[in-house]
């Protein structure tokens, strides 16, 4: 199989399993300073601001969902471009009429904490968006990088870094999923909750098992003619993740693609809905008697309906993968890109495209 596919895109998918963990182990040794760090004299930062732009926005709306599972701080993602651009939209104004009480304690307001994640760390939004927020004296801001020399990483109250996910593809690969689990790493240290930080050194494990098991499934997908759209499902931490596949399936293969929560799809999007359609639905066994029923739904309406989930006895699907990690629900999310990765990287070769030069796009967005 490998042996049709030169590229360092597709070399870059298949190396995330040892990327996370020789992430992971970086992280080991700064552990102690990164809770000390993150840590402010007074109360725990009011709120967690997650921020990126393309992908690593997708990043930061999972990140928010799982940070606040894990460590029951109230956390919110948005484009750089938002705080950049509207700040005053997302940061109380001192004096303003719309100050939120929930962010003083007696009459000092607390500070925010802003995670800034950027692959390159030279995103001009995300640049922007972290001075806007300095100058605003909101809070300290942490910056998630592949790059340490970037000019993100150099302004960073705490650079938390994953030199190993360096790619040269344009679209990200194993960048995203490093950056991925080293944000829920930390999560872990700050919530102090060793046993779902072990679960997530296992993560890297399974990568390759089941790369072999499903690697000829999703070949198949990508390159079968009956689909001319996509559509990606997920819900919780399962949204921004969803939103990643999309990105790499438009990026890589011209594909026409949508993500949505699970639940949103019926109310007007599920109009697209018809033979031509591969829907691919990330599904959260807790929940899945709702989920369940909205791929039955859309099977009726004519989809092919791709599952993925931890087992595999839960859900109404034409195709499933089974992630069978035994890991806990949230060390097991980095395991569902991988193979939607390779989905888009094949389909980009079928269609006789290039996934290293993604039509359009460069690997660094810079404003002058
Ligand atoms: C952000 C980004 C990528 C996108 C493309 C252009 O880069 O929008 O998400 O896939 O590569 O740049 P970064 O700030 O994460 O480096």
């Amino acid at each position: 199989m490998d042996n049709q596919v030169e590229g360092f895109t597709y070399r870059e998918i298949m190396s995330q399993g040892q990327s996370w963990d020789s992430t992971l182990q970086g992280l080991a040794s700064l552990e102690a300073g990164v809770v000390a760090s993150l840590r402010t004299s007074v109360a725990w930062p009011a709120e967690t601001l997650f921020i990126g732009c393309g992908s690593t926005y997708y990043l930061a709306l999972s990140a928010a969902s799982f940070w606040s599972k894990i460590t029951g701080l109230t956390a919110r993602a948005m484009p750089a471009s938002e705080l950049w651009l509207y700040p005053d939209c997302i940061l109380p104004r001192k004096g303003g009429v719309g100050q939120s009480p929930v962010h003083f304690t007696g009459n000092e307001r607390r500070p925010y904490l802003l995670v800034a994640i950027s692959r390159s760390g030279e995103t001009t939004e995300t640049l922007r968006a972290v001075e806007v927020f300095r100058k605003r004296g909101a809070g300290r801001c942490a910056v998630v990088t592949c790059y340490a020399r970037s000019t993100l990483a150099r302004g960073a109250d705490l650079l938390l870094l994953t030199r190993e996910a360096e790619e040269e593809s344009v679209a990200q690969t194993r960048s995203f999923t490093s950056m991925y689990i080293l944000l829920q790493a930390i999560a872990c240290l700050v919530a102090d909750q060793p046993g779902l930080g072990r679960h997530l050194r296992r993560a890297g494990g399974n990568f390759s098992r089941l790369i072999e098991e499903y690697q000829v499934l999703v070949k198949g997908l990508a390159e079968n003619d009956r689909f001319d759209q996509l559509v990606f499902l997920g819900s919780g931490v399962n949204y921004g993740l969803a939103c990643e596949a999309m990105l790499k399936m438009k990026e890589m293969s011209l594909t026409p693609s949508e993500a949505f929560h699970f639940m949103e799809f019926r109310h007007g999007p599920k109009s697209v809905v018809g033979p031509g359609t591969l829907l691919v639905g990330l599904v959260n066994e807790s929940v899945s008697t709702h989920e369940n029923r909205v791929l039955a739904e859309m099977r009726s309406l004519g989809a092919t309906v791709l599952a993925i989930s931890e087992s595999e006895n839960t859900v109404a699907a034409d195709y499933h993968v089974s992630l069978r990690s035994g890991l806990d629900y949230l060390a097991s999310r980095v395991l569902t890109l991988p193979l939607l990765q390779l989905m888009a990287c094949y389909r980009s070769l079928y269609k006789g495209l290039n996934p290293d030069r993604p039509l359009n796009l460069d690997a660094v967005v810079r404003l002058d």
